[in-house]
């Protein structure tokens, strides 16, 4: 097994290759995530590939070039089960890794035009004679897109792919795919389900934790090349100075994987950190101020990437507090970045109630009257749905309302309303939902994946960022399968026109064996996850049944705080009818969406039975597209969830033996927990709205 200690950076360090033992029956902890490497079982494939792979030849002395160097010999003696050396020239069976500088063997090759066409951090990986030997190149004009092909072609050869004649060419599609952490300085993470924070800043500057390389290479596997360390809901205190060092230490730990440093920031930093008297963006002591802090940040993090900003937003300060707009605000941060070349990204979570009484609309009439008044360093970063991370939302309507603002999607991978890391829900089958659905902003084909990689309306800047669920438990993620989810955001990053499928049957092979059925399997119970989920939470569109720890069943739910924290708000229940009129004669949200979406969803009967109670109030026994009434619809669901969640028990439970023990009773226990807690979301819901129907419970609002 190749657990922290044996297989981390120290044993890179020392270039020592460790092997892999094949039998499923050893115990893993999770710790190596999809970067396993388990040896090839299929005899014909693996002496096929061992005469193909024989040696690396990544010539240069860079930390990525050494990663890279490092990575190939350890995938490659890992699948094939044989120490791979490094080699000095290129002999049959080398692979060659470089860039034109740092490769005589790739400079010789004459691969110019291909190359400037992958840029930086695309990459080829071709196989080719060079001096009369067959051999595999890896190359790229950027070290990074080295370290990514060098990735990619350990993927190919651990997931199954032919590789006998490999003319692999690839780009990113978004160019800013980012982690954003929400980690307190405290050790806290916000929405975490996997353990503490994984930034020890007490040990920091003078100590970075190995672990954090890990990271680094687990993210550079999958392409994420950003990390917003903390807490959208920021301390000022990340700003100062003393701080600003243990950052510059994480900074330089993570640049050899390509993985740039940014920092989610308090509005109010200039006041709380700066001793100013405010924060007003246009007060005129506020610029120089920030400009000085940025000058600073740069001075220790030469290639920092810019601030994510929670302004104005659940009681964080924000520009609004003077009376300002969030342009103000974003264009004073956006003016300090500029000159080093920083970016913002303006969160659009926001939902003032004053703005509107319906929260889902709230954001859309907020930002789209600022399209075209941002910098043009300014990204809008908007959740994918209109209200939170909800298990099923319609897209955000401003996906396709901002043409002169690059768009952001902020996707959550931590699992806040889907069940935590308790439940095994495969989230890569909502995001595709998202990525591909039409906004119709400019025709039939306008979907979100092409606002995103800015090919619909022109974006000079891309980007997507996915609020991780890592921490410190040695399995990262808390339960194995949410490290699918790590992945397949990483994954869709870099080609938001990848399959939900594909990436879970990558993710399975590399992480839990290559075995056509039990491929076959995983992928099955993965890709059916997320709708059972939906079925026991969330049927027929109703949404946030949920209290404060929002995992529990609380369809009665009356938060006092605030109207629109409250479930009975969303549900809005009664002996007559049940759910949330936002048609044009309720609060006319659907008119937020381009035709012919708003006339589609402005009606039950063209609504897609998923939305039907987002966008609708109906009554009890409205007649659903299945000849069932709205209320047996709902119940069927409930009951269909909950024995959903029961099957993927069973699924799992045919699997002994076929991955190893330790992994398969720790996701044991946990789908244990998700079948009762699934049949106590139906109980407790059939029994709630039942009430409500029959008008024995008291009215929402009473
Ligand atoms: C909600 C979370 C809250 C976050 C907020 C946000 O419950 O913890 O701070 O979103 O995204 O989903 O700012």
């Amino acid at each position: 097994m190749l657990d922290r200690k044996l297989g981390g950076p120290a044993a890179l360090a020392l270039g020592v290759v460790l092997v892999l033992p094949a039998s499923p029956a050893a115990s893993e902890t999770g710790y190596d995530l999809w970067l396993r490497y388990a040896p090839l079982e299929d005899a014909g494939t693996r002496s096929a590939y061992d005469a193909r792979f024989t040696a690396v030849l990544v010539p240069g002395d860079s930390p990525t070039l050494a990663v890279v160097r490092e990575e190939l010999r350890r995938g490659l003696s890992g699948l094939l089960g044989r120490e791979t050396p490094g080699a000095t020239s290129a002999g049959d069976g080398a692979v060659v890794a470089g860039t034109p500088e740092s490769s005589p063997q790739v400079a010789r090759l004459g691969w110019d035009e291909a190359l400037d066409r992958v840029g930086a951090e695309g990459f080829l990986i071709r196989t080719t004679e060079l001096d009369g030997h067959r051999v595999t190149v890896v190359a790229s004009s950027g070290e990074i897109g080295v370290l990514y092909g060098a990735f990619h072609l350990l993927r190919l050869l651990d997931t199954g792919a032919v590789v006998a004649d490999l003319d692999v060419e690839q780009r990113p599609r978004l160019q800013r795919r980012l982690l954003n952490h929400w980690d307190n300085l405290d050790g806290s993470v916000e929405r975490g389900y996997a353990g503490r924070s994984l930034w020890d800043w007490d040990e920091l500057p003078g100590t970075v934790d190995p672990r954090i390389l890990d990271y680094a290479r687990a993210n550079a596997s999958i392409g994420v090349n950003g990390t917003v360390p903390t807490n959208v809901n920021a301390s000022p205190r990340v700003l100062t100075s003393e701080h600003l060092r243990k950052l510059a230490a994480i900074a330089d730990a993570i640049r050899p994987y390509g993985i740039r440093l940014y920092l989610a920031v308090n509005f109010a930093s200039p006041k709380v950190i700066g001793g100013l008297p405010t924060a007003d963006p246009l007060d005129p002591a506020v610029a120089p101020w920030w400009r000085d802090k940025v000058a600073e940040i740069y001075g220790l993090i030469p290639d920092f990437g810019g601030f994510l900003v929670k302004a104005n937003s659940e009681g964080q300060p924000g520009p609004q507090d003077y009376g300002r707009t969030h342009a103000d605000g974003a264009n004073l941060l956006a003016d300090a970045l500029a000159p080093h070349g920083g970016v913002v990204m303006w969160r659009a979570f926001v939902y003032d109630e004053s703005v509107d009484a319906d929260r889902i609309k709230r954001a859309h009439m907020e930002f789209v009257p600022l399209d075209g008044t941002l910098r043009e360093n300014v990204f809008v970063q908007a959740k994918n749905g209109p209200l939170d991370f909800m298990p099923r939302e319609p897209f955000h309507p401003l996906f396709g309302a901002m043409p002169e603002t690059p768009l952001m999607a902020e996707l959550q991978v931590t699992q806040e309303y889907l069940g935590h890391s308790r439940h095994l829900v495969y989230l890569g089958t909502m995001w595709q939902e998202f990525l591909q659905a039409d906004t119709h902003a400019s025709g039939t084909g306008s979907t979100v994946a092409r606002v995103l990689d800015g090919s619909l309306h022109g974006y000079a800047m891309t980007g997507m960022a996915g609020v991780a669920n890592t921490g410190s438990d040695v399995n990262w993620c808390g339960h194995h399968f949410a490290q699918a989810n790590w992945y397949a955001y990483g994954r869709l990053a870099w080609d938001p026109g990848l399959s939900a499928e594909a990436i879970a049957g990558e993710w399975t092979r590399s992480t839990w064996g290559r075995d056509p059925g039990l491929v076959a399997a995983i992928s099955e119970m993965m890709m059916g996850s997320r709708e059972t989920y939906v079925r026991y939470t969330m049927p027929v569109g109703l949404h946030h049944l949920i209290g404060g720890d929002h995992y529990a069943p609380m369809p009665e739910n009356p938060d006092p705080r605030r109207e629109d924290w409250s479930a009975i708000y969303y549900h809005r229940a009664d002996s007559e009818a049940i759910g949330f009129d936002r048609t044009r004669r309720g609060s006319g949200a659907v008119t937020q969406y381009h035709p012919p979406l708003s006339e589609r969803w402005d009606d039950p009967a063209t609504t897609p039975d998923e939305l039907l109670l987002w966008f609708h109030r109906l009554p009890w026994d409205y007649e659903m597209k299945s000849g069932r009434t709205l209320w047996e619809e709902i119940a069927a669901h409930y009951e269909q969830g909950a024995r959903e969640a029961a099957e993927l028990l069973d699924a799992w439970q045919a699997l002994r033996g076929r991955v190893d023990d330790q992994r398969f009773a720790e996701v044991l226990a946990r789908l244990q927990v998700q079948a009762d807690h699934a049949a106590q979301w139906r109980d407790q819901c059939i029994g709630f709205f039942l009430s409500r129907k029959s008008g024995v419970a008291a009215a929402p609002g009473s």
